[in-house]
């Protein structure tokens, strides 16, 4: 603990710190809750650097994206404040890692879980909204933080290498869930055969798009604050739609063990393509509307085979709280890809009534 009251020396925090605490449930950074007196509050986190391998132009998108929302904002609560450092930078860097801080939005909820489906339209509206708000933003002015985030074809070679390799020897435990991966091949493609033939343009999306990455107003309970901008950067729609349909279209947590909890929800599903265009205010053409389901089936058996692949690597990427976990979260993606399949012709209808 006492090395993160060393770095918060670093930033332009008002008051004394009274307490800093492990928070949040994000996979990738180390985020901390800090109170100060006169109270304030804080987050701290520290950037996963072996993920995020250039800091300093992450944390120059996050610094560009939250001017550009911030000079567009009627209500400071609606975008990121970044808390600059003593000597006026977006980071702190030494032997301990790559430090940032951002202003606590107070008054917000941050849900694991939507609790009604009027939460998770509201989840779709601020992300939709993100999307509309970023469309004239200069997209080359963007570094890709993590190349290639959403190539989904790139994502099924490094499952198959990582089959190949069996770093740990887990592989002769999992030829089933393997061999589910493999069966889906031919559809890996679709959404860059759909980029190619001008159905889907490449747009600034946020890519990370899970509930718990946007923030509620606590007592209005509408979308209220974008959070987890570090994968802002060139992307499309149907991801950013998909990726929270996979984490939230579900009757289950992403690592829930017994799956007879985990169901595909279409109500969910539909709540979401409603908040989600209308955040968009019809600004998505309808090449990409239809494309939505393709979206949601692509997040979840991308994200199962990023589970399944660092399961098989013996759990480098993912933070992990017991030895299958990764493998748990996989089962739960590969129960979630099953009810959309089964529920394929009702998504599909769901959509096109709004083209
Ligand atoms: P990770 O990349 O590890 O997922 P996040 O940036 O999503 O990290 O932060 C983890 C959690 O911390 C979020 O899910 C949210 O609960 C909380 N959080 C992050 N930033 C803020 C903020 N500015 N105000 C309130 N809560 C926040
Ligand atoms: C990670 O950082 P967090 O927990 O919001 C991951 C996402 C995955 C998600 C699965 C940078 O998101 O891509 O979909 O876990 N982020 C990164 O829960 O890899
Ligand atoms: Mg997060």
């Amino acid at each position: 603990m006492d090395q993160t009251y060393s770095v918060l020396k670093k930033f332009q925090i008002c008051g004394e710190i009274k307490s800093v605490e492990r928070y949040g449930n994000g996979h990738i950074n180390d985020t901390y809750l800090v109170v100060c007196d006169p109270y304030h509050r804080y987050i701290l986190q520290r950037i996963n650097t072996s993920i995020f391998r250039d800091v300093e132009s992450l944390m120059q998108n996050i610094s560009k994206v939250t001017s550009f929302l911030g000079a567009r904002a009627e209500d400071k609560r609606t975008v990121l404040t970044l808390i600059p450092t003593v000597d006026g930078k977006s980071f702190f860097m030494d032997e301990s890692g790559a430090w940032r801080v951002y202003d606590f939005v107070e008054n917000s909820l941050c849900l694991e879980r939507p609790e009604s489906e009027e939460d998770f339209y509201q989840c779709a509206f601020a992300f939709g909204a993100f999307q509309k708000l970023l469309a004239d933003f200069p997209a080359r002015e963007l570094s890709e933080t993590i190349p290639q985030f959403h190539n989904t074809p790139k994502r099924y070679a490094d499952f198959c290498k990582a089959v190949e390799e069996d770093a740990v020897g887990r592989r002769k435990d999992v030829e089933a869930e393997i061999a589910f991966v493999h069966e889906r091949a031919d559809f890996y493609s679709v959404l860059l055969d759909a980029e190619k033939n001008g159905e889907l343009p490449l747009r600034v999306s946020h890519n990370d798009t899970k509930c718990n990455n946007v923030l509620l107003d606590a007592e209005s309970r509408k979308g209220l604050c974008v959070i987890d901008l570090d994968t802002v950067m060139p992307g499309y729609s149907v991801t950013d739609f998909g990726d929270s349909i996979r984490f939230g279209a579900s009757t289950g947590a992403e690592d829930e063990k017994d799956l007879s909890k985990v169901n595909f929800h279409l109500g969910l599903y539909k709540a979401y393509v409603d908040g989600f265009l209308a955040g968009c205010d019809a600004s998505l053409p309808a090449s990409e509307i239809a494309l939505l389901p393709e979206g949601a089936k692509m997040m979840t058996i991308e994200c199962g085979m990023r589970f399944l692949a660092d399961y098989l690597q013996g759990d480098v990427y993912f933070k992990t709280a017991y030895p299958e976990h990764n493998l748990v979260r996989f089962r739960t993606q590969m129960k979630l890809v099953q009810g959309m399949e089964e529920n394929w012709d009702e998504m599909k209808r769901i959509v096109l009534e709004k083209i």
